[in-house]
């Protein structure tokens, strides 16, 4: 399977889908390209008629693109991996909740883009902001008092596609400092600490894009979610020698230009990309594990 996207830091509905397909554990490969550029436009020729990221091509030919589609094919074909609560009343809930968001919320989704590097203090929600929000925190409060049990997700131990869904709001409101109930916080911190969730934030802080129509010039408070642990990019010259010589993603030999310091350990990667993603949240990566100290 291929998956298309853009930004990882700002495209989410690429995360929606992304996040969709962890939830089925199949492998994936990704193709991302920058908004507007070049390669976004061959991108989308490729992926004809679709215009738009995320889009799917399965591995049977199939292109699925609208992230609702895709999480629909890969409930379909994935039916063991639970994208939809087992339980019909509570299917039929969750696949309320997440069609109302793929279809709504618009004064949220214009006004407050998602952005996974920020976490803005002083933002200022217009009315409609705070009417989406109201109704967005009574649809999670009520799936969860019905059926999320002891939680922390909205339909309970495990994320489900209404999840999925509404990750990316869940960001937006841990951006700009929106809700107040406690299901919220909850979601928060569950997704924050979910494992594709953290890969996915540390790629986009890899991949040093930075969109300036969706960042504001606001004060931040401190990074939300599990502290990473300290690490930095090793510069050539420093001469350090890595306590591996074999990529823990790709297998592939270490590069000179690739190696990172993570809690006072020198480790090396095949490119800076895998670098730069293990520097962003080290414990992010069970490839990554047996190395760290
Ligand atoms: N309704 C679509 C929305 C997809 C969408 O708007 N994707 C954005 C990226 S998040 C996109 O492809 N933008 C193209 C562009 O900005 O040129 C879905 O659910 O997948």
């Amino acid at each position: 399977m291929e998956l298309s996207i853009i930004e990882r830091t700002y495209s989410s509905w690429s995360l929606r889908a992304w996040l969709a397909v962890e939830l089925t554990g199949a492998p994936c490969a990704v193709r991302s390209a920058p908004k507007g550029s070049e390669a976004f436009a061959r991108l989308c020729e490729d992926n004809r008629p679709a215009l738009t990221v995320p889009a799917m091509r399965f591995d049977d030919g199939a292109l699925v693109w609208e992230s609702s589609a895709i999480i629909e094919e890969l409930a379909q074909r994935w039916p063991e991996a639970g994208l939809w609560p087992a339980d019909p009343v509570a299917r039929g809930a969750a696949r309320s909740l997440a069609n109302e968001m793929h279809a709504g919320f618009g004064a949220l989704r214009a006004a407050c883009p998602m952005n996974l590097a920020r976490r803005y203090v002083g933002f200022e929600p217009s009315v409609e902001v705070l009417e989406d929000v109201a109704r967005i925190e009574d649809l999670w409060t009520w799936a969860a008092e019905r059926f999320g049990g002891e939680g922390p997700w909205l339909f309970g131990a495990r994320p489900c596609a209404a999840d999925v869904m509404f990750a990316p709001v869940i960001a937006r409101f841990v951006t700009y400092g929106l809700g107040e109930s406690e299901v919220t916080a909850r979601l928060q911190e569950a997704l924050y600490a979910w494992g594709p969730f953290r890969r996915w934030r540390a790629m986009g802080v890899a991949e040093k894009r930075r969109i300036d129509e969706y960042e504001f010039d606001l004060p931040e408070a401190r990074r939300f979610g599990p502290a990473p642990r300290p690490a930095r990019a090793i510069r050539p010259d420093e001469g350090r020698t890595p306590v591996n010589e074999a990529c823990p993603y790709s297998g592939r030999p270490v590069a000179a230009d690739s190696l990172a310091e993570i809690d006072g350990r020198a480790i090396g990667f095949c490119n800076p990309f895998c670098r730069d993603k293990s520097v962003a949240d080290a414990e992010a990566w069970p490839k990554l594990a047996p190395l760290l100290p």
